[in-house]
Order: structure tokens, then C-alpha cells, then sequence
């Protein structure tokens, strides 16, 4: 202590040290844990096996679940990739953290979980995909993708410089983030944003994997050729496989004859197939080229063309599926033989669900189930039992305040998640019991109407709104796959003005205001 202070101002200095010590994660505290959050872009719970094993088996991905805890109730809040960003950061709404769409610019200057962490004495991280716009702030090392990125040979923002990543990106991702583990201070704790590109649009593979799926025919979704009727929003999509899936952008049927002619062939050729070195595009051509042949000979059309698109698209999906688990199982193994697996928080989430093929579609933005939901799973052997189900209903808003909890840090008052620490520790808690939703990009790619709405354990209700006046209600129970817009039954008049009255606090409640 200063003794040339007067006493009172030594014990108020002490008591901030101590205010702050409580603030800050010892550098030296062995405890610390580290954080690795791994998020994928557009990857369905219904292709990772702990949730659903009718499409492909995820072993490594299944393996955090075992080690650790499941998410059988996992949401987000805006289904979309640079919105759900902002809220794992920011920990609040979009209509709080203002990227709403993805077309703002999200402002970095605000305060975010990465910031936090870095403040308490984390060294930070963000390898992969960013899609904010704007540059990175919090991270002591940044490693972006420049918008969606490539899957092959894509070029990275090193830190302010660009730089061009040879390979194929779900590999060079964990190759960077490996590596920046491996060369941390490890004085210190740290937290790293792996942030994958797969398994976006357009669903390129791995030239190493097109063995995989051979001869297999996928089931086909009992909403597969969905009329939409009593659901207006739904029927004016531009999202479905029949109607806007692309036979060479999305099922990558680019033919030497140039016979068949769509709208984003030049795009693909000239911006995803030319982008491969030569030994890619001759791996490629040698699985494609004799499916192009069988393709366009043949005349598939109307429903008989919508399913063997269907098939090609779980094909091509289901391969980056695949490159996802096979790097995932590389950093739990990497975690094993580095002694980091047991104090590690291992988060593995998408920044939305996705559709495979339900209700005719491919994409997301809906509120739902397909794609409100997004997988969860969680591993700390230090503190979380392993092989836990976790019921209760979370969001992407809790991500910022759970973490900052589960490493001691306080959690900033504005922050509107909740921590789903007690969940993890099985400590009592009285959990939320309705979520709330609000999409708004429209006008905008596959013309989903803006919306937003409540879900509870066993019913939904939605309004779509702007360029249409439209309200939906779903019996969960009843109608798990959400065909029957109950809104005009009169048989539940009573739980719909329920649910109106409790949207509209639940609005208040997180400032939405008029928007
Ligand atoms: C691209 C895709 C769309 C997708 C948006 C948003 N087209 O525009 O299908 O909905 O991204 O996706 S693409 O064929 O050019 O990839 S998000 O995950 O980034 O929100
Ligand atoms: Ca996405």
C-alpha cells in the first residue's frame, strides 16, 4: 500500500483491488478454464447423430455429448448467420446489438462476452467465419473469412492483412486454430471463436471424401411436397428445392455441353469451380463428371427432378457434415494429448438450424422448428457430468452471460440471456418457460416475410408482418412438423389470447419497442 496516501483514500483504493481481483481471472490460477466455441454455419440438428441418426452418424460430435451434456431444447433468436453472431457476442437481441439483417454493419465498439473475457485476463481469439463486416474487436488474434468465404483455397484476414489459405477450408480453420492454441502463452487462460464456414450453401466437399454416402438413397421428409395451405408466409418462399434450388450453383451439374443453362452456372464457374488448383478440379470432375453424364441424360421433371435434387443436395451437405466431425474428432484429440481436455469449456453449436428438405425446403429464417432450433452440445469434465440431457428451453442470448459465469466473471446488467450455469451444475433454478423470436430481412434472399412470435413447451404463435398481416398458430404436441395453422380454431381461442398477452410482455420485457 502507498503509504504516502491518506488512510482513506488507501482503503478505498483497497477495496477496488479487491472489487477488481474478484473481477479478474488470476492469470496464474490454474483453475481458469479455457473456452473453445466451436459454431458451424447452417449445420441442422438433424444431421448430427445425438439428436437424430436417420441421415449420417457424428461420432465426434457425439462424443462432446456423451462427455458431456446435450441441449434437447436449443433455439436461437433471429435465424440467420451475422444476427446470430451479434447475439452470441453481445448477449442481447437484435434490436439491442443492431444487426438485425445481414446486411448492417455490426458495431464493434459495443460490449461483448469477448471483451469481458479479455478484460478478466483471457487471450482471445476468433479463427474462421466472422460475416460482421466490420473489423474484430476483443480478440488479441483474428483469422477471418472475407464474407462467406470459399471452401477451397479461401483467402483470411490475418489481423488486418489478407491471406490466401490453401486447401480446403473446414481443414485449414482447425489447421489455424490448432495452431494458435499451440502457440498461446499458457500463463494465461484462453478463449478461441472457431467459427467453421461448412456446411453452408453451396455444400462443396471434400475432394478426400466423395467415397462417403455411395449408393445411398436418404429418407425423404413426410413434408417434403407440402401444398402450404393456411399458411400464406410459407407458400411465398423462395427457399424450396424444387423451385429455387439451382441444378448447377447448388447440385453443381456444370456440363462441357453447356446444355444445361441456369441462372447462377457462370457464378459457379467462374467463382467456385475455377477458384480449385488443378488436382481439385480433377478429383472433382472424376466424381461429378459421370453424374452429370446420368443427370443430363435423362429427363427428370416435376416431382421425380425435386427428389433426385433432394438426394444430390444430402449428399453434397451431408459430405461437409462429415468434414466437420472428422475435424471436430482432430481437436478433441488434440485437446487429449495437450492435457487441456478436463479444464476446457468445449461448446459446439450452429449459428442456426436448417432444412433438410422439410416442408420442400432448403435455407432457414423461419421461426420454425427446423430452423429456430440449433444443436448444443457441451463438455467440461472439470465441473459438468457426463451424459446429461438438458430439457429446459435456451437461446443464443444466454451463450455471453453462461460463459462469463462458468469462468467467475460478473455478467454485465444489459445482457438479456440468461446463464445456463445452474443447468450445467444441476443447481436449482427457475428457468424461463417462453422464447422470443424476430426475423426482419425483408425483402431479401428466399423471401421470407419478417416475423416474430412467442414459443412455449407445447405451442407456437407467430406474426408476419410488413407486406403482409398474417398470424399463425401451432399445436406443438399435435403438430410437431407444423402443417395445421390452428390461428382460426376455436377450439383454442383461449390459449391464443394467452399467448398474445404474454408476447406482448415478453416484447417489453426485452425493449423491442415498436419495431
Ligand atoms: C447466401 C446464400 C443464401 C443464404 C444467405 C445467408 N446464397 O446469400 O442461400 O440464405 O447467404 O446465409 S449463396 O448461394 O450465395 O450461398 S447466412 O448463413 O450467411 O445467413
Ligand atoms: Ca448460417
Amino acid at each position: 500500500m502507498n503509504k504516502i496516501l491518506p488512510t482513506a483514500i488507501q482503503g478505498t483504493l483497497l477495496m477496488w483491488s479487491l472489487m477488481l481481483g474478484c473481477q479478474n481471472v488470476d492469470a496464474q490460477d490454474a483453475d481458469a478454464p479455457n473456452i473453445i466455441f466451436i459454431m458451424t454455419d447452417d449445420h441442422s440438428y438433424q444431421t448430427l447423430s445425438a439428436y437424430q441418426d436417420h441421415l449420417i452418424e457424428t461420432p465426434n460430435l457425439d462424443r462432446i455429448a456423451h462427455e458431456g451434456v446435450l441441449f434437447s431444447n436449443s433455439f436461437v433468436s433471429n435465424s440467420i448467420c451475422a444476427p446470430s453472431r451479434a447475439v452470441l457476442l453481445t448477449g442481447k437481441h437484435s434490436h439491442l446489438n443492431g444487426q438485425i439483417d445481414n446486411r448492417v454493419r455490426f458495431d464493434s465498439t459495443q460490449n461483448t462476452f469477448v471483451k469481458e473475457l479479455q478484460a478478466g485476463g483471457y487471450q482471445t481469439a476468433v479463427i474462421g467465419k466472422w460475416h460482421l463486416k466490420s473489423q474484430p474487436m476483443g480478440f488479441d488474434h483474428y483469422e477471418v473469412l472475407i464474407g462467406q468465404g470459399n471452401y477451397y483455397n479461401s483467402d483470411f484476414i490475418e489481423n488486418g492483412e489478407r491471406v490466401r489459405s490453401e486447401g480446403y477450408v473446414t481443414d485449414v480453420i482447425t489447421d489455424k486454430s490448432l495452431g494458435w492454441i499451440e502457440q498461446r502463452n499458457e500463463e494465461k487462460p484462453f478463449c478461441l471463436l472457431l467459427h467453421h464456414k461448412a456446411t453452408h450453401r453451396i455444400w462443396m466437399p471434400d475432394t478426400t471424401l466423395f467415397q462417403e454416402f455411395e449408393g445411398v438413397e436418404f429418407p425423404v421428409p413426410s413434408t417434403f411436397f407440402d401444398d402450404y395451405s393456411g399458411r400464406q408466409a410459407a407458400a411465398e418462399q423462395e427457399m424450396s428445392i424444387a423451385n429455387h434450388m439451382d441444378l448447377v450453383w447448388d447440385n453443381k451439374m456444370l456440363d462441357s455441353a453447356g446444355t444445361v443453362q441456369t441462372q447462377l452456372r457462370d457464378p459457379y464457374e467462374n467463382r467456385m469451380y475455377s477458384r480449385m488448383d488443378p488436382d481439385q478440379k480433377a478429383a472433382w470432375d472424376k466424381y461429378y463428371d459421370p453424374l452429370i453424364k446420368e443427370f443430363t441424360e435423362s429427363d427428370l421433371t416435376g416431382k421425380e427432378l425435386a427428389l433426385w435434387k433432394y438426394q444430390r443436395y444430402m449428399n453434397d451437405y451431408l459430405k461437409c457434415v462429415r468434414s466437420v466431425d472428422n475435424n471436430v474428432g482432430r481437436v478433441l484429440d488434440y485437446l487429449d494429448e495437450a492435457g487441456l481436455a478436463e479444464n476446457t469449456i468445449l461448446v459446439y453449436t450452429s449459428d442456426q438450424g436448417f432444412y433438410m428438405g422439410e416442408h420442400g425446403w432448403f435455407d432457414k429464417r423461419f421461426m420454425y422448428e427446423e430452423s429456430f432450433r440449433t444443436p448444443l452440445v457441451m463438455r467440461w469434465p472439470a465441473q459438468v457430468e457426463p451424459g446429461g440431457f438438458i430439457e429446459e428451453m435456451v437461446q443464443n442470448i444466454d451463450h455471453a452471460p453462461t460463459l462469463l459465469d462458468l469462468v467467475g466473471l460478473p455478467i454485465p446488467e444489459d445482457m438479456q440471456g440468461e446463464s445456463m450455469k445452474p443447468l450445467l451444475l444441476k443447481q436449482p433454478v427457475d428457468w424461463r418457460n417462453e422464447l422470443y423470436y424476430h426475423y426482419y430481412e425483408f425483402p431479401g434472399a428466399h423471401a421470407v416475410k419478417k416475423h416474430y412470435g412467442i414459443r412455449t413447451e407445447h405451442h407456437k404463435l407467430i406474426h408476419f408482418y410488413d407486406h403482409i398481416d398474417q398470424w399463425e398458430f401451432y399445436d406443438l404436441q399435435k403438430d410437431s412438423v407444423e402443417m395445421n395453422n390452428l390461428i382460426d380454431d376455436p377450439g383454442y381461442q383461449e390459449i391464443i389470447k394467452d399467448l398474445r398477452i404474454r408476447l406482448t410482455a415478453l416484447r417489453e420485457k426485452y425493449q423491442v419497442g415498436e419495431g
